[in-house]
């Protein structure tokens, strides 16, 4: 694609917490950038929290170019002139004078707020539905990513999948008796009664944290288990990471889809919200997920999602020992799912046909 060309795409981030807001904006500028030739600035508030993801970041910089994409620290006197594309993330409020200038502008810029990821069936319902902006007239769109083919799909670069059938390749584990296990996610009342059941598992369990506080949680305890704390690893290496472990503890929003796209099995630790609101979403994604499942599997991942996010540790070890008596039918299964995923155009995909489309109308 000629650079003469190029669409310009602002990408608006707020750190809330964690790493999910700016893990998921910055695989989208990057896919946006690298495949579709998108001219991508990222306006981020928490330079630092990036900085984890993207060490190349520096703290001190108003405006750098990382990765062929301009990086903008957010601040108050933010002065810029709007892109074509413009993607609020995670309805994180842009700036008023820069709307202002939006709705100044013809034709107007094509607005979209890059919603969280929702397996519930109402998301189909409101994607790509507008919201008129009554102080500019502006339509602002709800983009939602999610997992059924009325919804604007997940992030997957290209050679995604590709790549990690390469890698699994080249590092197929042979004859071993040693299980290997991820563990990312918030802290867990369960983690160490979970441990306390790998010890006396069959096979060796190696267990992989990232830096972090469920890091924190388990220095204290595990014995006979091997524990390895890694460090957080930039977003290019977090793939990799993933493919060379057998089940996957994730979290949040990123590490939830990657871990599917990796197709292995795993557990999501889903972000909590008040009120148990977060139950609906997680009930409604293993309703989706278990289709197709025989009832004792099925039964063993939703037993296991259940007692980890309820950090039941009285039930966990029996969850975990139902899982891992499934764990040949679940691999096939997370093969199964992942193939079924990619089905589905991707999420830059979907956005970049939305885009196209409005910007003539
Ligand atoms: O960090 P998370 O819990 O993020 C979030 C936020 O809390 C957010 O506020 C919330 O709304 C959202 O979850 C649902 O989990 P997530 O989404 O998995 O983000 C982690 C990111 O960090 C992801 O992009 C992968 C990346 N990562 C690395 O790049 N290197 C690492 O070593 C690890 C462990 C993760």
């Amino acid at each position: 694609m000629g650079s003469a060309a190029a669409i310009t795409c602002d990408i608006f981030c707020r750190v809330v917490d964690n790493f999910g807001d700016i893990g998921v904006t910055w695989r989208l500028a990057r896919q946006l950038s690298g495949e579709f030739g998108v001219q991508v600035r990222l306006v981020v508030d928490d330079l630092a929290s990036f900085q984890k993801l993207a060490p190349a970041i520096d703290l001190n910089a108003v405006t750098q170019n990382v990765d062929g994409i301009t990086v903008l620290a957010w601040h108050q006197n933010l002065l810029l002139t709007p892109a074509q594309c413009v993607i609020e993330a995670f309805q994180c409020e842009l700036p008023t004078p820069y709307v202002n200038v939006m709705a100044l502008m013809t034709p107007s810029p094509v607005w979209l707020n890059l919603e969280y990821l929702s397996a519930e069936s109402w998301v189909g319902e409101h994607h790509l539905l507008p919201s008129p902006q009554p102080q500019t007239g502006l339509n602002k769109f709800f983009f939602f990513p999610g997992f059924r083919a009325d919804t604007g799909g997940l992030i997957c670069e290209r050679t995604l999948l590709l790549q990690r059938e390469q890698f699994q390749r080249n590092h197929s584990p042979g004859r071993t008796h040693e299980i290997k296990i991820l563990l990312f996610g918030y802290e867990n009342a369960a983690l160490s009664a979970l441990l306390e059941h790998f010890s006396h598992a069959e096979h060796r369990m190696t267990c992989t944290i990232p830096s972090g506080a469920l890091a924190q949680q388990s220095r204290v305890l595990a014995p006979k288990v091997t524990l390895n704390t890694i460090e957080f690893l930039p977003q290019p290496e977090f793939d990799r990471l993933l493919w060379s472990h057998d089940v996957l503890f994730v979290r949040g929003e990123d590490s939830f889809v990657r871990a599917q796209w990796a197709a292995k099995p795993f557990i999501w630790q889903i972000y909590p919200q008040a009120e148990r609101a977060h139950w609906l979403k997680l009930n409604a994604f293993l309703d989706l997920y278990c289709e197709g499942l025989a009832t004792d599997a099925a039964g063993a991942v939703r037993e296991l999602h259940r007692a980890w996010n309820d950090q039941d540790a009285d039930a966990i070890g029996a969850a975990w020992q139902a899982f891992y008596g499934q764990l040949g039918m679940l691999q096939e299964h997370a093969a199964m799912w992942a193939q079924k995923l990619s089905q589905m155009p991707d999420l830059a995909t979907q956005l970049m046909t939305f885009y196209t489309k409005t910007a003539k109308i």
